[in-house]
């Protein structure tokens, strides 16, 4: 059964609202939320494959103790064996191990270099960190504009039927199927940007713009949260991201454009409280 679709608790609450529940966890779920991005597709790819070799070394370890627990105990073994060095054995059991890193280096420097290197940005969004919410700059070639988007009260989520800890009052919105560079900052201490169904975490780093990018392939609500601990507040800055259609998109730029402030024209510009 699939208890996504069968909307459980949260989720059965978001669906009844309209909002899709792909996006949110459910009781004793396993795994990652379902990936709606290239990055996190390869992620998950990855994570398979580890996991394969994990559960082979781990069962190979576990055959080995078995056998020499049995093999060798005392009451079998009247005198014990004084053998010791192998060469073969040692030069196996370095080189084997070796070969196995070497063996899952290859896909991950790919992964790595496949997150770092950003294609060229369909549009830009400054992210920046504060004490306790987060703040996005949209630069745009005409208007930019900012706002912020703060993480809403028990009370206002469950009117607004958002899921607890995760809605916002002023989601983003960004189109589907364009490349989305995020350019992360933090205002005061070190935060983090992460929304898991994109493949993205990025440290918002007071004085440093760090970047990265995803391309969301799915329309829908997807939910993210500041993952480092940056004070007593840390656990209610969520991010709440709205992938749309290209027409629903200009339409929320059009009306955004009026609703937030317009974004000083001035690159230097350091991003303060
Ligand atoms: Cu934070």
């Amino acid at each position: 059964m699939n208890l996504r679709k069968s909307g459980i608790g949260a989720a059965g609450l978001l669906a009844l609202s309209g909002i899709p529940a792909l996006a949110l966890p459910y009781n004793y779920e396993t795994g990652f939320q379902p990936a709606a991005s290239a990055v996190m597709s390869q992620i998950e790819d990855f994570h398979r494959l580890l996991f394969y070799i994990i559960t082979a070394v781990s069962l190979f370890v576990l055959a080995l103790l078995v056998w020499i627990v049995i093999r060798y105990r005392a009451g079998a073994n009247a005198v014990p064996s004084k053998v010791h060095h192998n060469t073969l054995l040692e030069v196996a059991w370095t080189l084997i191990p070796v070969i196995i890193l070497v063996f899952i280096a290859v896909p991950s420097f790919r992964l790595l270099y496949f997150e770092a290197n950003i294609p060229k940005p369909d549009l830009t969004i400054k992210a920046i960190g504060k004490q306790w919410f987060w703040s996005y700059e949209y630069p745009g070639a005409d208007a930019g504009f900012t706002y912020d988007s703060l993480g809403l009260s028990d009370a206002d989520a469950l009117k607004a039927g958002k899921p607890r800890l995760l809605g916002t009052d002023n989601p983003i919105y960004v189109p589907v199927n364009k490349v989305v560079e995020v350019d992360t900052v933090g205002a005061d201490v070190i935060h983090s940007w992460a929304m898991s169904q994109m493949g993205v975490k990025m440290d918002a780093v007071p004085g440093r713009i760090n970047k990265t990018w995803f391309k969301a392939d799915k329309m829908g609500v997807f939910y993210g949260q500041c993952s480092e601990l940056c004070g007593a507040r840390h656990a209610y800055m969520p991010i709440e991201l709205h992938v749309v259609s290209d027409a629903d998109y200009a339409a929320w730029l059009a009306e955004a454009k009026k609703k937030f402030a317009a974004l000083e024209n001035d690159a230097t510009r350091v991003a303060s409280k």
